[in-house]
């Protein structure tokens, strides 16, 4: 996934409210209901308490990414702040002021640690399953759909996989056909599209795992599209298009409740 930018981040924590909104007008449910049926539970957010760790390595802090993670577990109804130290340093002060639960992101992964559980949750992972849930949510069901897949990355194989689970017929395309063929070969509900612009003006229901932007004006009238890469350009496209795209929320709030309920199966 592409490093997040500041500008998007920072539109988060202002947004929440309007995403809530957006979502319960185009799948029917808010965020939060989003993210409790993605995990498939649905825990007491109150009281357990979360500390989001800013991270300096490689290409440093991105400012407002620890603020705007934090607002969205607020948001969630989580205890939330962000450590006042960095690092290694930031996660021993999580872990001695006694927070359930701890985020931190470098430049490749983002986590969230469940501290008594001695595991984490993902954000590739719960990002596609967050966005696969969405799209299900906005379509009813996904069983016997034909989903096109944009992207054969880290999140295009788990929402492929996520799909398949939803009996969804897969359809990958990715500019470099090889990531196609390779998803292709490990699934019997993928099939390979080596047209993509063709199969996106023919598939209804789309799903962006790509860093490129869907061209608008290929999409059908009845596209509903769930991006989580790339923000979608409404400009060109038909006005009934729906889209399901927030820059960092969904992924974050997935996190929350999956890490949230990690190892509650062995108390
Ligand atoms: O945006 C990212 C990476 N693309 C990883 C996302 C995984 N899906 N990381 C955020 C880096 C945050 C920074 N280290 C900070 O402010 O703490």
């Amino acid at each position: 996934m592409p490093r997040l930018k500041e500008e998007d981040v920072n539109e988060v924590r202002r947004s929440l409210e309007s995403l809530d909104l957006r979502l319960s007008d185009l799948i029917g449910t808010d965020l939060r209901g989003l993210a409790f049926r993605t995990a498939g539970s649905r825990p007491a957010l109150a009281g357990i308490s979360a500390a989001v760790v800013p991270v300096t390595s490689g290409k440093g802090t991105i400012s407002g990414f620890s603020d705007s993670v934090s607002a969205v577990l607020s948001h969630l109804g989580m205890d939330s702040l962000v450590t006042a130290a960095t690092d290694v340093d930031g996660f021993s002060e999580a872990v001695s002021s006694g927070s359930d639960l701890i985020f931190m992101a470098d430049d490749r992964r983002f986590l969230a640690y469940n501290v008594s559980a001695g595991a984490y949750s993902d954000n590739v992972d719960c990002t596609a399953r967050g966005y696969v849930e969405a799209l299900e949510c906005a379509e009813g069901s996904l069983g016997g759909r034909t989903v096109l897949l944009l992207g054969a990355g880290r999140v295009g194989r788990v929402a492929a996989e996520f799909m398949g689970s939803k009996g969804a017929f897969v359809q990958v395309a990715d500019i470099d056909i090889s990531k196609a063929e390779a998803l292709g070969g490990l699934h019997r509900f993928v099939t390979v599209r080596q047209d993509m612009e063709r199969a996106i003006s023919e598939t209804r229901l789309i799903f962006n795992a790509s860093t490129a932007e869907v061209p608008a004006d290929l999409v059908r009238e009845d596209a509903i599209i769930s991006t989580p890469g790339e923000r979608f350009s409404t400009a060109d496209a038909p006005v009934t298009v729906r889209a399901i795209h927030d820059p960092l929320a969904i992924g974050t709030a997935v996190m929350a409740v999956t890490s949230a309920v990690l190892g509650r199966d062995s108390r």
